[in-house]
């Protein structure tokens, strides 16, 4: 079983047979340029250069142009909802977003995410009080949830980690009978479904990033999604001071906007996202083949039934496998394979949280496991399933050493 996976001939020319072929081990890396987590995907590079001049030409770079509009209106269509407003980046339109909706007090989040989720709302004075995640999905806990809620919470703050959808239906019902509003932290979830709806329509809003890093991006950028005709006049004010129009600020605000070279970017690269669908689906197809025959090592499926953009591979390292997910890393890494161990350790262990709650993990123990155990593998147009096959291989032979 083990040799479908090993030995691989990596694009360096390097043989991986046994121990001794592992950089980590004095030989060469198997992979003569890093390979990184997070490399951008870039749509027609032509398509761009000739907007980006047309942007030039028309001499309007900023503050609401006809890119950014041209945007707004497809993104709203492929997502299915009546507003989407293009931001500066998905920290802004999270930030955004929580004061839209006069958040205040506490408000309940997951620990196992990106740091951007809590530090939005501690930045505007909101606690985010972390609840844990359900192990076999790494999304919120609607149990966990639940025994978070305090006479101070005011709202919930989900995440569809990986692009896979948090449990909406529930945490729907929980602020409904709690009177709590609900909002997502859609980051990863552009493109992806839940039940078969698609991501964008959750909660009163979501909110999307469009990072370099992302599966679909606009150089830096996010979006906020939302079905609500006057909290999308309310967030289109506060992206933009407050102006209502020459010299009539009506509200206060900040500066959200997103520029007319990023909507360009958006623009070429929402043409180009069913290339980049297949190819990470392809690769992701690729490393579980090889991955999941491996002791102790599993990779989390995406649900063939829902839209998924299959952006991260994220490998767990199980309590079975004979060494350890930091010795995992190091050997892929000096391979120059960039592996990453998002979302390690756990917001809640990062500051300021970490000095505010010191006993969070004894109500997060699923958090704590899972982020002991994940290494997000690299994908993407830059990795082939070649790539992701050597990679499994480099892995089975630590795993052996
Ligand atoms: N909520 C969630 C759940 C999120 O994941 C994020 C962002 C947000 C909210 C906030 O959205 P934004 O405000 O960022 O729009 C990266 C990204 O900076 C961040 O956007 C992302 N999540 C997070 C998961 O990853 P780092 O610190 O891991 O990035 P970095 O610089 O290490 O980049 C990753 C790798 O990508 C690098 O090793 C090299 C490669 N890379 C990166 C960039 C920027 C390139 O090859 N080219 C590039 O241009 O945070």
């Amino acid at each position: 079983m083990l040799d479908r996976t090993s030995p691989r001939q990596a694009s360096s020319g390097k043989t991986i047979r046994s121990p001794a072929d592992l950089a980590i081990n004095g030989a060469p890396p198997a992979f003569a340029e890093p390979l990184h987590v997070g490399k951008p995907n870039v749509g027609d590079r032509a398509a761009f250069m000739r907007m980006a001049d047309a942007m030039f030409d028309s001499g309007r770079l900023a503050n609401g142009g006809p890119l950014v509009e041209e945007l707004e209106r497809r993104l709203a269509e492929h997502l299915g909802v009546r507003h989407c407003l293009a931001i500066c980046n998905g920290t802004v339109a999270l930030e955004i977003a929580i004061r839209a909706l006069d958040l205040s007090g506490e408000v309940i989040v997951p620990s196992y995410t990106f740091v951007a989720t809590a530090h939005a709302l501690y930045w505007q004075g909101i606690t985010p009080v972390f609840a844990d995640i359900d192990p076999d999905t790494h999304n919120l806990s609607p149990a966990a949830v639940r025994r978070m809620i305090s006479s101070r919470t005011t709202g919930i703050l989900g995440v569809h980690l990986w692009g896979r959808g948090a449990p909406v239906d529930e945490l729907q019902a929980i602020a409904d009978e709690h009177g709590l509003k609900l909002m997502f932290d859609a980051a990863h979830a552009f493109g992806c479904s839940q039940g078969g709806r698609k991501i964008g329509g959750f909660g009163s809003a979501e909110v999307f990033s469009f990072h370099a890093t992302k599966f679909f991006n606009t150089f830096e950028g996010g979006a906020i999604a939302t079905n609500d005709d006057e909290l999308a006049q309310r967030m289109r004010l506060m992206r933009n001071f407050g102006f209502a129009g020459f010299d009539n600020v009506i509200h206060p605000g900040t500066n959200g906007k997103m520029t007319e070279i990023c909507a360009a970017m958006g623009l070429v690269n929402l043409d180009g996202i069913e290339t980049v669908i297949a190819t990470n689906r392809r690769n992701h197809a690729a490393y579980s083949e090889a991955i999941c025959q491996l002791p102790g090592l599993s990779i989390l499926p995406y649900d063939a039934e829902e839209a998924g953009n299959y952006q991260y591979v994220v490998m767990e390292v199980g309590p079975n496998c004979p060494v350890t997910r930091d010795a995992i890393v190091a050997a892929l890494q000096a391979e120059n394979v960039l592996a990453r161990r998002y979302f390690w350790p756990g917001v809640h262990r990062m500051q300021p949280y970490r000095d505010l709650f010191p006993n969070a993990g004894a109500l997060l123990p699923q958090t704590q496991v899972v982020a002991d155990r994940v290494v997000v593998l690299p994908t993407g147009t830059a990795v082939t399933p070649e790539d992701c096959r050597v990679i499994a291989a480099i892995v089975e032979i630590t795993e052996r050493a």
